[in-house]
C-alpha cells in the first residue's frame, strides 16, 4: 500500500514547543510580543504564552524519546529565526541557537530519523516586524538571507525543507482578522500584500537552494499549504458551485496557483478581488491583490514537492452576489461561506469537523490540478479539549481512518510520499493557548519536568507505522528517495 521509503512522521513548531523564549541570547519574536502585550485581554486563551511551553529547548532529549517510541522515520520541526539570528539578519548570529539545532538534528540523524525542517512557522523576529514585517517588500531578501544561512549550516544533514508554513494563516489570521501575531487588522488589503511578499520570499529561497546548494546537498524544498476540502452545499446550484471554486481559489489556490500552475494568482481570485473593488468604489490605483513583476525571480516551479496541511472539510454556499455589507475585506471579496455538514463529528474546536475522506478528495484534486506532483501530507491531526483522556479512542479511529484514506489516494495514483501527524506533543495552540491538545503525547504543563505520556492514539499510530515501515536494515546503504 505504502511505497518503500514512505515517510512516517509527526510535526511540531518552534514557538509551540520550545519555550526558552529569552534563553541564551534568543531575540524576541512577534509571538512573544503578541502574548506579552499588556492591557489587551482576550488575544490568547487565559492570557497564556509560549514562554516555557513543553520546554523542548531544555528537554529535547525527552522529545527524541517520544519520536523513537512512535517508531517515526521522519520528524518535522521548525527553526526559531530569532533564536538563530536575534535581530533577524545574518549580521548577528547566535552560536547557542546554532548549537541547539545542531544537537537536535544530529540526534535525529544518529537515531536514523530524517528531519524535515521548516524555516518559518509564524514566529517572525520582532526586529523585522519593527521594520514593517511581512507587509514590507524587503522581507523577500531578508528571508532569503536567513534561508541561505540555514541551508549552509544544516543542509548537509537536512534533505527536506519547508520555507514557509501556511502563508494563508500568516496573512489571514495575522493581518486580516488579527487573531494571530502580529495582530494586524487591515481587512481586504494587508493580507494580500503579506501573502504576496511571502510568495516572493519563498521563490528567492528556492532559487538560492537550486543554484547554490542543490548540487552538493541533494535535498528538496517546498512550502506548506493548508487547505480544507470543499464541495458546493447544493451541488445543483450554479451559485454554490462557483462559490466552492472561489473558496478553494482563495485558500489553496492563492499560493498553489503561482507555484504549481501558472506563476500567477488563480483567475477566480483575481477577478473576484477586482470586481469587488470596483463595486465598493475602492480607490486604490493598483489592485489590492498585487501583480508579479517581470524583474522578480519566477515563481512557477519553485517547489520540489507539494506539502499539504489538511485538517477538515467544508460545504460552501454563495453569500448572494457581492452585497458588500462587510466593506472592504477578504470575506466580501470571497463572497462565499463554508459550513459544516451536520453529519460530520466535531472534536472540541469549532473549526475541526472529522472528515477523513476529504483528504483523499483533496489529494485527488491536487493530482489533477497541479500535474501529479510528489506530495507530503505535512500536517493532519485531531484535538482534545477539556478533560484529558489518555485513552482517546475517538482519535485512534481518526488516525486509522485518515491513514486508510491516504492509502486509497495512493491507490488512486496520487504520489503521496509521506504523512506527518500534528502533533508529536500537546503544545501551545496559538490563540487557543494550552486549552486545545493535538499531541500524540500528553504533556503535563503543571509540572516542571513537563512529563510526556503517550496517548492511546500514539500507540495506535505506532502500531500502524510498525506494520508498514520497512525493517531497520532494509534500506541500509541506499540513498534516501525523496520524491
Ligand atoms: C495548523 O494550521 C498550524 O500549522 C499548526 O501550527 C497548528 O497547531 C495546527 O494547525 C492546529 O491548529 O479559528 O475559525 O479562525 C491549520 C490550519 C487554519 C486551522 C485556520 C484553524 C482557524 C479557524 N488552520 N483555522 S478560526
Amino acid at each position: 500500500m505504502f511505497p518503500s521509503g514512505f515517510a512516517w512522521g509527526a510535526a511540531t513548531a518552534a514557538y509551540q514547543i520550545e519555550g526558552g523564549w529569552d534563553s541564551d541570547d534568543k531575540g524576541p519574536s512577534i509571538w512573544d510580543t503578541f502574548c506579552h502585550r499588556e492591557g489587551e485581554e482576550g488575544r490568547v486563551f487565559a492570557a497564556q504564552n509560549g514562554d516555557v511551553s513543553c520546554n523542548s529547548y531544555e528537554l529535547w532529549r525527552k522529545d527524541l524519546q517520544c519520536v523513537q517510541e512512535l517508531g517515526l522515520t521522519h520528524y518535522r520541526m521548525s527553526l526559531s529565526w530569532a533564536r538563530l539570528l536575534p535581530d533577524g539578519t545574518t549580521g548577528t548570529v547566535n552560536p547557542k541557537g546554532v548549537r541547539y539545532y545542531n544537537t537536535v538534528i544530529n540526534d535525529l540523524v544518529a537515531c536514523n530519523v530524517s528531519p524535515m525542517v521548516t524555516l518559518y512557522h509564524f514566529d517572525l523576529p520582532q526586529a523585522l516586524q519593527d521594520r514593517g514585517g511581512w507587509k514590507s517588500p524587503d522581507m523577500a531578501t531578508l528571508f532569503d538571507s536567513y534561508a541561505r544561512f540555514c541551508f549552509e549550516e544544516f543542509g548537509d544533514r537536512v534533505k527536506l525543507w519547508i520555507t514557509i508554513n501556511e502563508p494563508y494563516v500568516c496573512a489571514k489570521l495575522g493581518h486580516e482578522d488579527g487573531s494571530h501575531a502580529p495582530g494586524v487588522k487591515q481587512p481586504g488589503v494587508a493580507a494580500y500584500l503579506v501573502g504576496h511578499n511571502m510568495l516572493r520570499a519563498h521563490a528567492r529561497a528556492w532559487h538560492s537552494y537550486d543554484s547554490l546548494f542543490r548540487s552538493k546537498q541533494n535535498g528538496a524544498v517546498s512550502l506548506a499549504l493548508n487547505s480544507d476540502w470543499v464541495e458546493p452545499l447544493d451541488p445543483a446550484s450554479a451559485g454554490d458551485i462557483s462559490a466552492a471554486e472561489r473558496f478553494l481559489a482563495f485558500t489553496l489556490g492563492w499560493f498553489a496557483w503561482p507555484v504549481f500552475a501558472t506563476g500567477d494568482y488563480p483567475p477566480a481570485m483575481r477577478s473576484a478581488v477586482d470586481a469587488q473593488s470596483a463595486r465598493l468604489g475602492y480607490g486604490g490605483v493598483d489592485s489590492r491583490l498585487p501583480g508579479f513583476s517581470e524583474d522578480e525571480p519566477a515563481l512557477l516551479g519553485t517547489a520540489d514537492f507539494f506539502a499539504l496541511n489538511y485538517y477538515t472539510s467544508r460545504k460552501v454556499r454563495s453569500r448572494g452576489g457581492g452585497a458588500g455589507g462587510d466593506g472592504v475585506s477578504m470575506k466580501s471579496d470571497l463572497d462565499a461561506e463554508g459550513v459544516l455538514d451536520p453529519s460530520w463529528p466535531l472534536c472540541g474546536v469549532s473549526w475541526l469537523a472529522v472528515v477523513p475522506r476529504g483528504l483523499r478528495n483533496l489529494l485527488g484534486y491536487i493530482k489533477e490540478t497541479f500535474n501529479n506532483p510528489a506530495v507530503y501530507v505535512t500536517e493532519n491531526g485531531f484535538s482534545q479539549v477539556g478533560a484529558v483522556e489518555i485513552d482517546d479512542v475517538q482519535r485512534c479511529r481518526f488516525y486509522h481512518d485518515t491513514i486508510m484514506e491516504v492509502a486509497e489516494a495512493i491507490e488512486d495514483g496520487v504520489r503521496v510520499r509521506g504523512y506527518f501527524a500534528w502533533s508529536l506533543l500537546d503544545n501551545f495552540e496559538w490563540a487557543d493557548g494550552f486549552s486545545v491538545r493535538f499531541g500524540l503525547f500528553h504533556v503535563d504543563f503543571s509540572e516542571d519536568g513537563r512529563p510526556r505520556t503517550m496517548y492511546r492514539s500514539g500507540r495506535e499510530y505506532a502500531k500502524i507505522i510498525a506494520k508498514h515501515r520497512p525493517g531497520p536494515n532494509a534500506d541500509k546503504g541506499k540513498a534516501e528517495k525523496l520524491l
